[in-house]
């Protein structure tokens, strides 16, 4: 294509899209990955090009899903770290950038995990929410330590990501219950720690992470139980410092009902369904004149009250003095790189 931007990276950004590569840590890794195999593989004759194409192939992956702050995040420091003169020079640059970006990601998941695992004791049960790499070291770093642990795991509709938690659970001999997102409440009796990441912190210390997050919070602190956030620093979110929101993605209705569910809520399903099926944009809520609407939000806010600790790999926090430690990492707000 014109932009220069190479297939690879193209690929990165639809298995993004389409959730082959999921989870705020493993999007930032696959995006820092893609920008060092664009520097690598740009065929530009300027360096003027170069950075051209690099903007090119950040904004690629930028558009691909909205509410993991982890993605721009990698994005921006890949590219700030883009330096030099001539083209050679601006792709070694950009190269070593993206693998120092990688090697700090897993440092810092490795010693988040060890805070982390400074909450659990031996013997805890602790209850998960969706597949979180960031929740997973602190309990593997329990582990190595030498406690026992046992999980309640969320299925987590509609994606069943709770299923990936549960298998690296089983790996590491850490009994598992498997229940329903309906039957959290009813397990908290038994739960010793709600253990969760995140895709996004604000800075007033809400956790944005997988929807139903914010529901078996709020249960969790009428049951007493304390709740854990485990988010690395590349999870804070820089705009929400100047009152920016963070967007929700919503997805398709095709991950809550099939054509033929649909078809059976619906009696003059004949005609329409297809319609509906074929809107443009399969990402927007579509009202159908069948009077039935399905919304399919990925992600919710659990507010600061709701959560007691943001584990980082800084230490833990009270989500209410987060942005303090964001105030050090981003200093002032800046413009994206890639907005030309
Ligand atoms: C994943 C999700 C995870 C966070 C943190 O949502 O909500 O809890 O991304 O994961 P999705 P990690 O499956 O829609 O991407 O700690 O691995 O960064």
């Amino acid at each position: 294509p014109e932009s220069g931007v190479v297939p690879a990276v193209e690929s990165t950004a639809d298995d993004i899209t389409a959730m082959r590569i999921r989870g705020a840590a493993a999007i930032a890794d696959a995006a820092a990955t893609a920008l060092a195999t664009q520097a690598e593989r740009s065929t530009a004759d300027s360096p003027a090009a170069f950075e051209q194409e690099l903007r090119a192939a950040a904004a690629t992956l930028y558009e691909t899903r909205p509410t993991a702050v982890s993605l721009p995040n990698a994005l921006r420091y890949v590219l700030r770290g883009m330096d030099g003169d001539t083209v050679a020079a601006l792709r070694s640059s950009t190269i070593a950038r993206a693998e120092r970006f990688k090697r700090d990601l897993a440092q810092a998941q490795d010693r988040l995990g060890e805070i982390g695992s400074h909450r659990l004791q031996d013997g805890d049960t602790v209850m998960t929410h969706c597949h979180s790499t960031d929740a997973l070291a602190c309990v593997e770093a329990a582990l190595e330590a030498g406690k026992d642990l046992e999980a309640i795991v969320k299925e987590t509709r509609p994606r069943k990501q709770g299923h990936i938690t549960a298998r690296q659970l089983r790996e590491w001999d850490v009994p598992v219950t498997l229940i329903a997102d309906n039957a959290a409440r009813r397990y908290l009796d038994r739960t010793d720690h709600v253990l969760v990441g995140a895709d996004s912190i604000a800075a007033d210390g809400s956790v944005i992470n997988k929807i139903g997050t914010s529901g078996v919070a709020v249960n969790a602190r009428e049951r007493g139980v304390p709740v854990m956030v485990a988010a690395q620093t590349i999870k804070l979110h820089p705009d929400t410092m100047t009152g920016h929101t963070v967007e929700i993605e919503m997805r398709s209705e095709s991950e809550l009902l099939s054509d033929e569910e649909r078809a059976a809520i619906i009696d003059d399903a004949t005609g329409e369904v297809a319609e509906a099926g074929a809107t443009e944009d399969s990402n927007q809520t579509q009202v159908t004149d069948s009077g039935l609407t399905v919304e399919n939000p990925a992600f919710d806010v659990t507010p600061p009250r709701y959560v007691d600790a943001i584990v980082t790999e800084r230490g833990q926090f009270p989500p209410e003095s987060i942005v303090t430690l964001m105030r050090e990492l981003f200093g002032e707000p800046t413009d994206d790189p890639w907005d030309g």
